[in-house]
């Protein structure tokens, strides 16, 4: 069993949809182990963008993503890692494809709806930036 981080993206509350992208989880069969509302601090965003933090569109970025609280969640499943990749579509939301998440509810390259993992190793890595050992639980 592999794990991810999920983050549910300002826009992605802002237009209320997080129900349609969880109902989009759960019809895949992936179990929620930890979930929670948190505002995402400059130096946690600092952090986890690290890979593009020196890129030019990295202040846009960091207010975006600052911009109100988001849900930080923590999902298991077979292959779970590549399967959400699989159902988010690429970065850009313009390119994605009409029924995957960001095709259907993102807006371009930075406002796209969900941050997923990308890799089981940084799934675990990201799980432990984001949450206490004690707010992620064992799939029943
Ligand atoms: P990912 O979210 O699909 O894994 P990454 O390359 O890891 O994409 O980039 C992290 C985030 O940085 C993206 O989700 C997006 O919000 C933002 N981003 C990436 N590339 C660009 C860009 O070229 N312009 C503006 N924002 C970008
Ligand atoms: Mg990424």
């Amino acid at each position: 069993m592999q794990r991810t981080l999920i983050i549910f993206k300002p826009d992605c509350l802002n237009q209320r949809h997080v129900g349609n992208v969880i109902d989009r989880f759960e019809q895949a069969g992936f179990t929620i182990v930890g979930c929670k509302l948190m505002r995402l601090t400059p130096a946690l965003l600092r952090e986890h963008y690290a890979h593009v933090a020196d890129r030019p569109f990295y202040p846009n970025l960091e207010a975006f993503m600052s911009s109100r609280p988001v849900i930080v969640m923590g999902l298991e499943g077979d292959n779970v890692v590549q399967r959400v990749r699989d159902l988010l579509g690429p970065t850009d939301s313009r390119k994605a494809a009409k029924g995957t998440i960001r095709g259907d509810f993102g807006t371009d390259v930075t406002v796209n709806v969900v941050h997923a993992s990308d890799s089981e190793a940084n799934g675990q890595i990201e799980l432990a930036r984001f949450f206490k050992p004690e707010e992620l639980f064992t799939a029943p």
